[in-house]
């Protein structure tokens, strides 16, 4: 319980100037309107873009807000904010955020554009799922740069776990062979591939990534493959626009959304599960070792909501 507690309200204080952008105009509207009219739901509508939740997710959920109001014949402004708060809630329920790669044999691809977070999401999740008795190993499959399997080492002493590494320059999925060869000989649970974000141009890493994945389905079908996609939370509907791209040539499995500590656009989160259905499963909150969550849409959403003095410690 303690844990949890201390999880829920690290998020909270994560998310701080996301939800000043949000609940200070939120609070604002609801205390400056009188009645419910068109422009009270205008300014709302207003706050919620600004948030990077979107115009597609924005419509909708002001959408099913003005439903709910008429429905339940709400008269006042201040009586709309569960309602709000419930409608958020609606948009982002996608058909199950499964974690069923931690009850199996797995391998994990992590893939995203450069600089999003991907190294270090291996590092945290390796961290986490080793705490959590699993067996676990990474496989340095940016071999684009040195400086990117050295940081990868350096993850992998602190989580305590195996990585298997070439050198620089040498084919990645020649790498992931390796690593898929070695998991199997080892009884490894789960083995998290860490992959280049940058290369000569797109096309070289979207087919990079085929490759990889072509090995993994050939060595070792019968593991459960998952591929995650990560994207950096700061850049708002840059981050959504990058899993669309990612969506259209992979299946994906899953969201990571990174350094949503400090962003103003959290709201991302909502827009990404709204509009794309693909589950965002971990979210990142801080450059440390356990500053990786599961992502829980409804916890996500009051933690928007929740004041960091109404959080004790
Ligand atoms: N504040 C914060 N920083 C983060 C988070 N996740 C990653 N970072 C930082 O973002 C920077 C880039 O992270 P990497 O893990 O190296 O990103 P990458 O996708 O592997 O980058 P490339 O390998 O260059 O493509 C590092 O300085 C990380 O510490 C997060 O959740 N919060
Ligand atoms: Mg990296």
């Amino acid at each position: 319980m303690g844990e949890k507690k201390g999880f829920f309200s690290r998020l909270v204080s994560g998310l701080t100037k996301t939800r000043n952008t949000i609940i200070t105009g939120i609070d604002n509207i609801f205390k400056g309107f009188s009645s419910i009219d068109e422009d009270f739901y205008e300014e709302l509508e207003e706050i919620l873009i600004m948030a990077d939740l979107g115009i597609n997710t924005t419509t909708a959920i002001i959408e099913n807000l003005q439903e709910k109001v008429k429905e339940q014949k709400i008269k006042e402004p201040s009586q709309c904010k569960q309602l709000l708060i419930d409608s958020i809630k609606e948009q982002m329920s996608v058909d199950e955020t499964a974690y069923e790669f931690e009850n199996q044999k797995s391998i994990i691809l992590m893939i995203g554009v450069n600089g999003v977070g991907k190294t270090t999401s291996v590092g945290k999740l390796a961290g986490q799922l080793k705490d959590n008795g699993k067996k676990v190993m990474v496989a340095a499959a940016d071999t684009f740069r040195a400086a990117a399997i050295e940081q990868l080492t350096a993850w992998a002493n602190r989580a305590n776990v195996e990585i298997i590494s070439q050198q620089e320059g040498s084919d990645p999925a020649a790498v992931v062979y390796d690593a898929v060869t070695a998991a199997k000989a080892r009884d490894v649970d789960v083995l998290l591939c860490d992959t280049a974000g940058r290369l000569h141009n797109k096309k070289n890493l979207m087919e990079e990534l085929r490759k990889i994945s072509r090995v993994i389905d050939r060595e070792y079908p019968e593991a459960h493959k998952e591929t995650l996609v990560v994207l950096d939370g700061t850049t708002g509907q840059n981050a959504l626009a990058q899993a669309k791209q990612f969506s259209e040539v992979a299946e994906i499995n899953g969201i990571i959304l990174t350094k949503l500590d400090g962003t103003a656009k959290g709201g991302i989160a909502i827009a990404i599960q709204s509009e794309l259905g693909i589950p965002v499963k971990y979210i990142g909150i801080g450059e440390k070792i356990d500053d990786l969550q599961k992502f829980n849409a409804d916890e996500f959403v009051n933690a928007l909501f929740t004041n960091n003095n109404e959080v004790e410690q």
